[in-house]
């Protein structure tokens, strides 16, 4: 490769040496002999061997930010989406030819080797995938920055198919080697929990409590690309204060003895695999406070390790609160500055009103985190009670600023008071950051208008946009290897660190060869997804058809319903006109569904039974096939997404805050059929609204409808396919053992509100569709198209919005290596 790659390791370049140290590892490490290893302790030695080569970097880059004494950032999160590491760190080091030599000579298959790590998956979706998008960012361009969260013993849950229904299974991704991280176990720290106040004057003591946990550093090396500078993120596993009760031990009540260490220990056991819902479990509450006070006692423990006092806190240290998740962070912090530093109260909250911002990545009500008072109370009363004292302290200022307003009052109070009391735990957020952001123009926006409208009035500077992006080097560079060599070839191999520079392919688009060349590309990606299609389902598609595609969490808002009933309309249309010229589709969805979220599982299981009915019509042969491809991952969608010709992002505009898998198809040459919502906006404005398809209600006609009355019942009548498809639904049609199965969808639709308006956008929907269909008939023009999208992906790189983030909203240096 031609970038300045600045390593200085002979390994790294030598075949031979490489050789050498995986049979090392294989050996020593992993205790295999060559003749015997399986697949599994290759992948596993050469993951061991080529971190290696990332440590001594790590070291420096440590070194360095220390001895410069930078600003750092911790990005809390309670998710990290981080996927596959080795060939991210091979593309990272510019060692993949190497490795490659080296396994082949050892009679090792590179890319079935690369294939056998597990998906670190400590995250739902778009919220984790875009911290590990962040990681990569920061690492890369050289930001001191370190990501806090939960080493999930269990991460996403994996996804089965079974009979059409979605079955959750234990993702057990840490194997029986560790190969992911070092622990550090002399890195650990107390949590405690419960227990009870006693107040000396002025001073609040925290006694008594029970429960405690300790947390254990893990380390994993985030590498940048093309850089020796590399980020570190450190994931904490609980472990119990006492191993197992010996006197019960003793006594031989095995159980109970044994009963204590697990409870406590449950708390890093696994990720709540819910996005988009609150879930007010106490389990999750002590998850959250557990990572927030580690992370906190080591943030501070590391700056006290070069700083006297806390003083100037701010100047080096900034945390960011991925969501409401870390926000206990906050009344952590004032914890640690008033009772353990004996800082006033006063000076404690102009510190920490310093340290912290805060992302918001919705504004549906029911994701809004708050916690009930009782519950917080007896797990955390010192944090409670200093919520308290900061909400009566806020609401005495907003007096203020605002007098004689008490509904104001009660709207902004940190305290919920309707009902069973509940702490509303984004308004603390609001109050205690410097500043907050949403996720893309309209939803940062939005933000201000709906769920933060008081705040804006009282803060009106403190709210601002930073809309999200994709690491290209993941996303483009790894994903599809083929289409970024036709772009090293036509541009050079800058566009990785530099993703502005696509825009040179602009004029590329009118050139026949670089046209067919491009086409190719896709045309190969659609051949290896429609294997891999053969391989795991057993269905034969074809690769020529054009590949309309949505993956991504199921859930009401995002609409695979809407794809879906624009399926079976087409599946009508088909049957009602043979012998029209039909432009073959495979639809394919994938994605998982909240274990408690009934409607999202049920849609997973229409999309199935849709798919039986359809692809075994001999009817309609390959010119409509459905496609349910399942458990939806980070390496699922490095497949995927390369192969799609057509991005589906048709949310009901004011709900997707921002979507990043729109701008990763773009990105990969995918025209978007999408509504304009989230980054859409965005997208649209850099591509030109002539290279997308946009359709459907804009926000303002989204709550125009919800404001003066919507009628999907009249949109019902008055629409002849709508009307068939829909009745489908209601008849059993889909699913003829159960004729019931999906009439609580048509009545959700027709009947109770169709909330997410879905009806309200489906004539312009399936209109669109068939300009779709129209422009793919044009493979030229649709390349052209799909190039000039690639062309216009330069903005949606994470490496602005890492930049954006570190000079307006963190204030950091990049580290000099
Ligand atoms: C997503 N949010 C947004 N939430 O939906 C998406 N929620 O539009 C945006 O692009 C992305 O964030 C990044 O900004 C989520 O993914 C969650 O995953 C989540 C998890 C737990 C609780 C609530």
């Amino acid at each position: 490769m031609n970038l300045p790659f600045q390593y200085d390791s002979a390994a790294l370049y030598d075949a031979e040496l490489m050789k050498k140290a995986i049979a090392n590892k294989l050996m020593y490490s992993i205790g295999k002999d060559p003749r015997a290893a399986q697949p599994k302790d290759w992948m596993e030695a050469t993951f061991l061997a080529v971190r290696d080569q990332m440590v001594e970097r790590w070291m420096e880059t440590t070194r360095a930010q220390y001895s410069q004494d930078l600003k750092r950032v911790y990005y809390l999160s309670m998710e990290f989406l981080i996927g596959r590491a080795l060939s991210n760190a091979l593309l990272a080091l510019d060692m993949e030819d190497v490795v490659r030599t080296a396994l082949d000579e050892m009679g090792v298959d590179y890319d079935e080797l690369v294939g056998l790590e597990p998906d670190a998956a400590l995250g739902n979706g778009g919220l984790g995938r875009l911290a590990a998008c962040f990681l990569d960012s920061m690492a890369t361009l050289g930001i001191p920055g370190m990501g806090y969260g939960i080493r999930y013993q269990f991460g996403m849950f994996k996804q089965r198919i079974i009979e059409g229904r979605q079955v959750e299974v234990p993702d057990t991704w840490l194997g029986s080697v560790n190969i992911v991280d070092f622990p550090r176990d002399e890195v650990c720290y107390r949590v405690r929990f419960g227990g009870r106040l006693e107040q000396e004057g002025s001073s609040v003591r925290w006694l008594d409590s029970q429960h405690d946990v300790l947390a254990v550093a893990h380390d994993i090396i985030i590498p940048g690309f093309a850089t020796k500078s590399t980020n570190t993120l450190r994931l904490w596993t609980a472990r119990s204060t006492r191993e197992i009760n010996l006197s019960k031990f003793n006594q031989g009540d095995y159980f109970s003895a044994v009963e204590e260490k697990n409870l406590s220990e449950n708390v890093s056991r696994v990720l709540y695999p819910d996005d988009s819902t609150l879930v007010g479990k106490e389990l999750r509450l002590r998850q959250e406070y557990f990572f927030v006070a580690a992370s906190l006692q080591d943030i501070i423990h590391r700056y006290l390790s070069t700083h006297e006092n806390l003083d100037h806190l701010a100047d080096k240290v900034a945390i960011h609160l991925n969501d409401t998740h870390p926000v206990l962070a906050i009344p952590e912090l004032m914890r640690l500055l008033i009772d353990e530093y004996h800082y006033e109260w006063r000076e404690a909250w102009a510190i920490t009103g310093k340290v912290f911002s805060y992302t918001n990545h919705t504004l549906m009500s029911e994701a809004l985190e708050t916690w009930e008072v009782n519950m917080l109370g007896r797990l955390l009363p010192r944090h409670l009670k200093i919520i308290f004292d900061l909400n009566e302290a806020f609401l005495k200022e907003v007096a203020l600023i605002i007098p004689n307003d008490f509904d104001f009052l009660r709207r902004v109070s940190l305290i919920d008071e309707q009902g069973e009391r509940k702490v509303r735990m984004a308004y603390l957020a609001v109050i205690a950051s410097h500043q907050v952001n949403g996720v893309s123009a309209l939803h940062s926006a939005l933000m201000v208008e709906s769920i933060f409208a008081d705040f804006a009035r009282l803060y009106p500077d403190r709210f601002t946009n930073v809309t999200n992006g994709v690491t290209p080097r993941r996303w483009l560079a790894l994903a599809n290897p083929d289409l970024s060599r036709l772009i090293d070839k036509t541009i050079g191999q800058t566009w990785r660190v530099n993703l502005n520079e696509l825009v040179e392919l602009k004029t590329h688009a009118d050139f026949p060869l670089f046209v067919a060349e491009f086409r190719a590309a896709k045309l190969a990606n659609k051949k290896r997804l429609a294997m891999y299609v053969a391989r795991t389902l057993g269905g034969v598609i074809n690769p020529n058809a054009l590949f309309d595609v949505q993956v991504k969490r199921i859930h009401e808002y995002k609409r695979q319903l809407l794809n879906v009933l624009h399926v079976i309309t087409r599946y009508n249309q088909i049957l009602a006109e043979p012998d029209k010229k039909w432009q073959p589709r495979v639809v394919i969805f994938a994605g998982k569904a909240a274990s408690a979220y009934h409607m999202a599982k049920l849609i997973i299981q229409l999309i199935n039974d849709v798919g039986i009915k359809i692809n075994n019509d001999e009817r309609i042969g390959d010119r409509l096939k459905v496609v349910f491809l399942p458990n939806y991952s980070v390496s699922l969608a490095e497949m995927i997404i390369p192969a799609a010709d057509l991005s589906e992002q048709i949310s009901t505009a004011g709900t997707e805050a921002s979507g990043t898998g729109n701008m990763k198809f773009a990105l990969n040459g995918a025209l978007t059929i999408g509504t304009l919502d989230g980054a859409n906006v965005e997208m649209q404005e850099a591509i030109g609204g002539d290279n997308l398809f946009i359709f459907g209600h804009t926000s303002e006609e989204v709550s125009a409808l919800r404001r003066d009355g919507y009628n999907p019942r009249s949109i019902y009548e008055n629409n002849k396919a709508l009307r068939d498809t829909l009745n489908m639904l209601a008849s059993g049609f889909f699913s003829p053992t159960e004729p019931e199965r999906y009439r609580v969808i048509f009545d959700t639709l027709v009947n109770w509100g169709d909330h997410y308006q879905l009806l309200a956008d489906f004539e312009a929907y399936v209109a669109m569709q068939a300009k779709v269909d129209a422009l793919f008939a044009k493979p030229d023009l649709w390349a052209r198209k799909a190039i000039l999208n690639v062309a216009a992906m330069g903005y949606f790189s994470s490496d602005r919005t890492i930049k954006e983030y570190a000079d307006r909203i963190w204030h950091t240096q990049a580290v000099k290596l």
